[in-house]
């Protein structure tokens, strides 16, 4: 463990004189504000000094440098993590106590800057953690927003969008680079010179924008390598203020250059909201893409030179999803056009260097952009493409009887459309899914005519999330007695997790387990009568869903659930039902009206069974308004069962649904995504599997035999009750009733399979809470999934990345 500080002495004496240099002020008269402020300077700054020696160790050793491009990091907070990382958490907080500062209280004022959306910018960030700790040279590349994803507030049911300004106060981590920024230009036309004999291209006339890069520190656990995330934000190239405008009155006018500039990288946009033909979406990704591939070039000249034959050695570019799907024309760019390589050099360079993966089937989320629109923006870039287009139809195999199928269903090009996905499969040496079942899907579907091409190309990366924040660090109580059981070991190595094993039937162990949980539960109680003004009770069982809203993810089956247990409670006083909370947290896109009112619907029965004194001894429903990061961190820990209910074959991997399990709760749901892996890591016994598999749900499908009326009267009692009730004003008293999903739902025939799921997922629950009241049966599952979790740790997925793709 690297000694960032000598002693705490030494740490009191560095961190007084930042509070004072840093606010003008002696220690007693600063805010806590400014504490944090120079808490997070003297971090920041110890750890650049660990990244100056990463950085000569890399340059020495001639490691080969990992890029990871991806349009979202959900990083989170960084100031626990990075005292966890650097080994001085409690260094720091016993010295900051001899000063009358409470380390909690003060990592309270650090923004959670919301970067992403959900599951694929969370990766992203758990990578960076990851490769850091695995010793890799590894950078994330992204956009820097002014705005992160919207702040959701909730009226009258309903969720409200509002700014979320994570930027007003700055944010301390990062480093402005204005030496390092990069002209990019947009528009203009393609201009032919001729250079030393030989035929080039240049783009002339084009409007052009500044972006400049900020530097976030990543802080590897053991404290030894210190990589760092660059995040770029668009400027104007120059200032150009129209004083005649101001002088006029018209202001916004007088800025208007500068306003436009800024737009690129004003917002996030929503991952699911359909944002073809946005053009300023369109902005973005070429911005870090070009801004991004810049600088990995700078850096590789600086070191090798121009022996472009070296890049795929000591350079590899991962794009993360298609956002990043520029990155392979970008590169041929600026190899011909800049580097004067040929077409075919450059070629075997980029295809070399860059790899991809896939983070969703969902056919709206592959990217397709209008031609139009493309080769407007982009005309060079959009030249190149053509041309690789081109050469991937010349190099068609005619003579095999289905080839124009396959060129349609491979084509970069087609229907005025440029296909993203596509041409992201073309210029990479690897392409893969995030789980086993995933991978499958693109092999045998999605992308199966590329599979069938080559197959050599094509692998399977299990995802994996980072234990260091969602264990140790979100779950203090817990983590303590894991540590104290099996040693601290497994925070460098998940793996050990295992060692818990011993432990499953050891009374008193387990009742520790469980009472580790209350605690957190107590504690997201707490939040939640914060938050929420809600009393919840930490004796019930803590149902939790926390994603983003989606109709496949189908929050809409458990808030079924919900009401028919409450129906049933209301019409059956034997029915018997364990004493649970159910709690939901998440966003959905602003323009994504299903999703929106399927929050509208569940905090709507929330309100009529919070207030409804003849079931709320035994049932809440409790939604937490703005899930990200941070209260996430509270939220997986105090979980009992977790809600993995996507139709199966539609979730491409899920990562909560590890967080959930390494935090010892049971995964109720389907065979999908990464919990077919739980399940065979931890036993079918250990988890509760209902509803369709995917191949079930296939055939279905293709049967025309689900018929969703048919199922609504087949069980009017139940079923059909609860359908009834989105429309018979039953939850309609806060803001009115349900037709939309109600028409959904039944003229769409079900299309998420929610009712033919519907009788096995309720019976799965009672079944599951009913043997909640043997406690240690219950605590030794719990233990089970924690020690059968270790796999799960983004460090194996960052291995198998390092090992089979990247080869760093
Ligand atoms: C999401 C999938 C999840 C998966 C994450 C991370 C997108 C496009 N995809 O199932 O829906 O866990 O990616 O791989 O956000």
């Amino acid at each position: 463990m690297n000694t960032v500080f000598e002693s705490k002495e030494e740490f009191i004496e560095l961190y007084e004189s930042s509070v004072m240099s840093l606010s003008g002020k002696p220690f007693e008269d600063t805010s806590d504000i400014d504490r944090f402020d120079a808490l997070v300077k003297l971090i920041a700054s110890k750890s650049r000094a660990i990244q100056t020696e990463t950085e000569e160790r890399v340059k020495e050793t001639g490691q080969k440098r990992v890029y990871y491009f991806s349009i979202e990091f959900l990083i989170g907070r960084l100031l626990d993590n990075y005292l966890l990382n650097l080994g001085i958490r409690d260094l720091v907080k016993d010295g900051l106590a001899e000063l009358g500062c409470d380390l909690d209280a003060l990592e309270e004022y650090e923004p959670d800057p919301a970067l992403g959306n959900g599951g694929l910018g969370r990766l992203a960030a758990c990578f960076l953690d990851s490769m850091a700790h695995e010793g890799i040279a590894g950078y994330g590349n992204g956009m820097r927003y002014r705005y992160g994803l919207f702040k959701q507030e909730i009226v009258n049911g309903a969720q409200h969008e509002t700014t979320d300004e994570w930027l007003s106060h700055g944010y301390p981590w990062e480093v402005r680079r204005p030496d390092k920024a990069v002209r990019i230009g947009f528009g203009g036309r393609v201009e032919q010179y001729e250079r030393d004999g030989r035929m080039c291209f240049r783009t002339v006339d084009t409007e052009d924008v500044l972006a400049v890069p900020y530097d976030i520190p990543v802080v590897g656990y053991g404290g030894k390598t210190v990589n760092k995330l660059r995040v770029w934000s668009a400027e104007p190239v120059e200032e150009v203020f129209d004083l005649e405008a101001f002088n006029r009155g018209d202001y916004a006018d007088a800025d208007r250059h500068r306003a436009e500039a800024e737009a690129i990288s004003a917002i996030l946009y929503p991952n699911d909201a359909g944002e073809h033909g946005r053009l300023l979406r369109l902005k973005q990704e070429y911005l870090f893409v070009s801004a991004g591939i810049s600088s990995v070039l700078d850096t590789f000249r600086s070191e090798h030179g121009s022996n472009w034959q070296l890049l795929p050695e000591y350079v590899a570019i991962h794009t993360n999803d298609t956002h990043p799907a520029m990155c392979g024309p970008e590169l041929m760019r600026v190899l011909i056009d800049e580097e004067g390589l040929e077409w075919d050099e450059a070629w075997d360079i980029t295809t070399r260097t860059i790899s991809y993966t896939n983070h969703t089937i969902l056919p709206e989320a592959l990217e397709k952009w209008p031609i139009s629109t493309f080769s407007k923006l982009l005309p060079r870039l959009y030249q190149v493409i053509d041309e690789i287009s081109r050469r991937y139809r010349d190099s068609f195999d005619r003579s095999a009887h289905d080839w124009q199928d396959r060129l349609r269903a491979t084509a970069i090009l087609w229907d005025g459309e440029v296909r993203m996905a596509n041409l992201s499969v073309i210029c990479s040496h690897s392409v893969n899914g995030v789980a086993k079942l995933h991978t499958d899907i693109l092999e045998r579907e999605t992308l199966k005519d590329f599979y069938t091409l080559t197959p050599q190309k094509f692998n399977n990366k299990t995802n994996g999330i980072s234990h260091r924040r969602f264990l140790a660090e979100a779950n203090p109580a817990y983590a303590k007695l894991i540590s104290d059981a099996i040693g601290t070991g497994w925070l460098d190595n998940a793996d050990e997790l295992a060692k818990l094993a011993e432990f499953e039937n050891d009374p008193a162990f387990l009742e520790q387990v469980g009472a580790a949980k209350h605690a957190n539960k107590v504690r997201l109680a707490n939040y939640v009568k914060r938050e929420c003004g809600l009393d919840i009770d930490p004796n019930s069982i803590f149902d939790v869903q926390v994603k983003r809203f989606h109709a496949y993810k189908r929050q809409l089956l458990n808030i079924f659930k919900v009401m028919d247990i409450y129906n049933r409670r209301l019409t059956d006083p034997n029915f018997r039902v364990a004493p649970t909370t159910f709690i939901f947290s998440g966003k959905a896109a602003s323009s994504y009206a299903f999703a929106k009112e399927t929050i509208r619907l569940i905090n709507s029965v929330a309100d009529v069974i919070n207030n409804d004194s003849r079931v709320n001894n035994v049932m809440k429903v409790c939604f937490i308004p703005n899930f990200r990061v941070s209260n996430a961190q509270l939220i997986y820990p105090a979980a009992e069962i977790s809600e993995q209910i996507s139709t199966a074959g539609m979730e491409a991997s899920g990562t909560s649904n590890m967080k959930l399990m390494m935090n010892g709760a049971i995964t109720l749901g389907t065979m999908d995504g990464a919990n077919i892996e739980i399940v065979n890591l931890a036993g079918r016994e250990n988890e509760k599997i209902f509803g369709l598999t995917a191949p079930e749900v296939d055939e279905l499908r293709a049967s025309g035999m689900h018929f969703a009326w048919d199922m609504y009267n087949a069980d009017p009692e139940r079923l059909g009750r609860v359908i009834d009730e989105l429309t018979d004003n039953t939850f309609a008293a806060l803001s009115g009733d349900f037709g939309s999903i109600h028409n959904e739902l039944m003229s769409g025939n079900d299309h998420d399979f929610v009712m033919k799921d519907f009788n096995s997922y309720v019976q799965a629950w009672e079944e599951l809470t009913a043997s909640y009241s043997d406690h240690v049966a219950w605590n030794k599952m719990a233990l089970h999934n924690t020690a059968s979790s270790g796999w799960f740790s983004s460090d194996r997925t960052i291995r198998e990345y390092r090992d089979e793709i990247w080869g760093a």
